[in-house]
């Protein structure tokens, strides 16, 4: 299926590319894999490819001039022009290999942060921020005296623009925000916000650990500067990410971590660095997850980003519908047409780990907790919450079974 077809999708023939959905636990229960905002699983194609590079390919990069050392080089680098492709940038040089999209947001932090930060500059962040693109400002913070804002949200989890406008000021440097927030599933209007932030006179980190899974990207047309996200939210292994950098701003930025590959010369006075993107790629880098991310794209690619987008949107819905009939139920974050395949939830009355152990006996696997984003918990005046997020493997009769899950966990409790 190519992403220009309309869909021609059958659930039935795409779960049987992942052998872990077939899991039954509990006895008779099958497995209903509802946590891939935390994580995805990989289809069968990730799976061998990671295989066969063990078995055929697999040697350390960009250092051997033996043949399997070039073989495993050039898989390597077209690792990097599949991601270059499906992110749509306009240059290799501008992807770099992080181990994920916290590796890749702290190294912005550290590399451009400690360069260009100065005392009294601001950072533009949101409520709805993951820890990961809160602290490493909070350390830079610490390091070099600039200022932390943060644009607030509404109740049902939108981002108050008005507010986004009144806080980006002359002494914003850097705005950083998530595309899609990984508890609400609020859909941030990205492109707006980096028109508006470039405005300003702004640099924009664009964290898309939760957007680039799941809808096509292209950095050129959003104009980014900065894009982070990780490969296991997307069918990829886990152990490496991808910070996109435009070309321009990676150039000035010093390196971050030091070591084999990232130097041109090396005295014992000193170093001369490497050419993009080696710069930022010290030490052996994850080479067989960046290949087994190669083929999670070839897959994606196959099934078609925007088709994906729109199961999500029939599973996120159903999933509304579903959890309203039931009562005592706040579903957090906006209306099924404003966000992703994210859907979380209280429970009246029941604390968020009790509901997910309980569906954990029904075979269902949900997220408890703050899902690393505590102020955001804070904010909406909850200590924890469940979350149910989707992928495209996942059906509209799981999330029945969800509904059927909870009213037994409010029979246990009988909060019915
Ligand atoms: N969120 C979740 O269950 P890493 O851990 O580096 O692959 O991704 C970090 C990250 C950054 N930003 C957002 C919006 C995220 O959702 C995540 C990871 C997982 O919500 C694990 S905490």
């Amino acid at each position: 299926m190519s992403a220009a077809e309309p869909i021609q999708f059958d659930p039935d023939v795409v779960r049987a590319d992942f052998p872990i959905l077939n899991t039954v636990l509990h006895g008779d229960k099958r497995l209903v894999y509802f946590d891939n905002a935390a994580t995805t699983q990989r289809p069968r194609q990730v799976i061998d490819a990671l295989v066969n590079v063990y078995e055929h390919q697999y040697a350390n990069v960009h250092r051997g001039i033996h043949w399997l050392s070039e073989q495993s080089t050039d898989l390597y680098e077209d690792a990097r022009e599949s991601v270059r492709r499906f992110i749509h940038a306009r240059d290799c040089l501008e992807i770099v290999f992080t181990t994920g999209a916290t590796a890749a947001i702290n190294l912005v932090a550290r590399s451009w942060g400690d360069r260009f930060m100065k005392a009294g500059d601001e950072i533009l962040l949101t409520e709805m921020e993951h820890h990961s693109n809160i602290v490493p400002w909070q350390q830079l913070a610490e390091r070099t005296g600039c200022l932390l804002r943060f644009a607030p949200i509404s109740d049902d989890g939108r981002l108050l623009v008005d507010e986004f406008d009144r806080l980006l000021t002359p002494r914003t440097r850097l705005v950083a925000f998530t595309a899609i927030s990984n508890v609400l599933g609020t859909i941030n209007p990205t492109a707006e916000l980096i028109a508006k932030a470039h405005d300003a006179g702004a640099i924009v980190l664009i964290d898309a650990a939760q957007s680039a899974p799941h809808q096509s990207l292209d950095v050129q047309q959003l104009d980014a500067d900065f894009v982070a996200f990780s490969g296991h939210k997307m069918l990829g292994p886990s152990g490496v990410g991808i910070l996109y950098g435009r070309e321009r701003l990676l150039e000035e930025m010093p390196p971050f971590l030091g070591g084999g590959s990232m130097i041109r010369r090396v005295t014992l006075n000193g170093f001369e660095p490497a050419d993009l993107p080696a710069k930022f790629e010290a030490g052996t880098p994850p080479i067989v997850p960046a290949l087994g991310l190669a083929a999670a794209i070839k897959y994606l690619e196959g099934i078609g980003m925007q088709n994906i987008a729109q199961i999500e949107r029939t599973l996120t819905a159903r999933a509304h519908t579903v959890l309203n009939e039931i009562d005592g139920i706040r579903i957090l974050g906006p209306s099924p047409s404003e966000k992703a395949g994210i859907v979380s939830f209280v429970v009246d009355g029941i604390h968020a780990h009790d509901i997910a152990q309980i569906l954990d006996q029904y075979g269902i696997a949900i997220r408890a907790g703050h899902h690393c984003a505590m102020p955001l918990h804070k904010r909406l005046g909850v200590a924890a919450s469940n979350r149910a997020s989707f992928y495209f493997y996942n059906t509209e009769e799981e999330i029945d079974r969800l509904g059927e899950a909870i009213r037994g966990a409010k029979r246990i409790f009988r909060r019915n």
